[in-house]
């Protein structure tokens, strides 16, 4: 995977920083009760928005689920928008009405983010569909969990999108858990990836803690959509560090989980990625600055939400139902 250029691999590196230091500090800020949206953390996967993402055009667009504020960053949507929207701003990215779980920027392709856990697979069919039928080469991703695939729409949308062969990447972030319960606790075979054969897709296993061979699976998949090859499903193996919601580091939910989350702690994306740079001659000094960057723009990022306004109480049923005006 020596041919990712530098810059790209230094991108990646930089947002998967972005990912992290916004997510600890998030997590602080729920810790001491001044953010009161239920914040999913994607701490520990942020190889997979990096990867997926660095692989899309701006005009390309996701579909992110209830835990997506990576997906919202690597896609290129603005920090301080989504810091205003987790603090129930009216600066935030959805006016403040929609927290941590519904982020939209469709300037940058964020469609938009979806808790009804399966609901971006259907949606990024739907948007690939009309990708088509507008005679566009644009290409849609769904993002989505292992529980997911445990929905029906799921495999209908599958189906549909190997049948017309549409522009579409699905990406399961398979992070072994729904909710509290294990992979293992719920499906006989650890089969995820064979589910896109059995609807005439190619599937492929990736591993979700490489950020390089996340982009290079990535790459292969856009390019197979954008030229009319059709869809691609990814399973990209990975690990949520932190509890289902919230800060916690979930260890209340048996003993197995402990172990396991040692195990995947010495995984860390970023670590490894670091010294992927570092291995290609990037000082350490170099990186150190670039995450003293990330840490300052999380800090501004704060301020910003902290002063701005909440949505005045005569505004609650704005924007509740479709206007041509959009200031109702
Ligand atoms: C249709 C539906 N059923 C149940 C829920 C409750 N719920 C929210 S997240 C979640 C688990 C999702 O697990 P997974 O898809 O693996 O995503 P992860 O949380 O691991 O990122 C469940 C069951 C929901 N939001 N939507
Ligand atoms: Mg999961």
């Amino acid at each position: 995977m020596d041919d990712i250029p530098i810059t790209l691999l230094r991108a990646m590196y930089v947002t998967m920083l972005r990912i992290r230091r916004f997510e600890e500090h998030v997590a602080r800020l729920v810790e001491r009760g001044e953010i009161k949206t239920p914040c999913h953390l994607y701490i520990g996967q942020e190889a997979v928005a990096a990867g997926i993402c660095a692989a899309l055009r701006v005009d390309d667009q996701i579909f992110g689920t209830h835990r997506s504020h990576g997906h919202y960053l690597a896609k290129g949507g603005d920090m301080q928008a989504m810091m205003a929207e987790i603090y129930g701003k009216r600066t935030g990215c959805s006016r403040g009405r929609g927290g941590s779980m519904h982020l939209i920027a469709p300037e940058v392709g964020l469609l938009g983010t979806v808790p009804i856990v399966s609901g971006t697979i259907p949606l990024a069919v739907g948007a690939a569909l009309a990708a088509m039928l507008q005679g566009c080469d644009r290409v849609t991703v769904a993002f989505f969990g292992d529980g997911a695939m445990e929905e029906g729409t799921a495999h209908e949308s599958l189906n549909l999108a190997a049948h017309r062969r549409l522009p579409v990447v699905f990406v399961c972030e398979n992070n072994l858990y729904s909710s509290h319960l294990s992979l293992f606790e719920r499906r006989a075979r650890d089969n995820i990836v064979d589910a896109a054969a059995a609807h005439g897709l190619v599937g492929i296993r990736v591993d979700g803690n490489d950020a390089e061979a996340v982009h290079a699976a990535a790459s292969q998949a856009v390019a197979r959509a954008r030229s009319g090859g059709g869809a691609t499903f990814l399973e990209c193996r990975t690990y949520r560090w932190r509890g289902h919601v919230g800060p916690s580091w979930d260890l209340d939910v048996g003993v197995k989980r402990k172990d396991e989350l040692r195990e995947w702690l010495s995984r860390d994306p970023i670590a490894r990625l670091r010294q992927s740079l570092v291995s290609a001659g990037v000082p350490t000094e170099v990186l150190d600055r670039l995450d003293d960057d990330v840490q300052a723009e999380v800090a501004r990022a704060e301020a910003y939400a902290k002063q701005s306004p909440y949505p005045a109480a005569d505004e609650l049923t704005m924007h509740v139902f479709y206007s041509e005006d959009a200031s109702r």
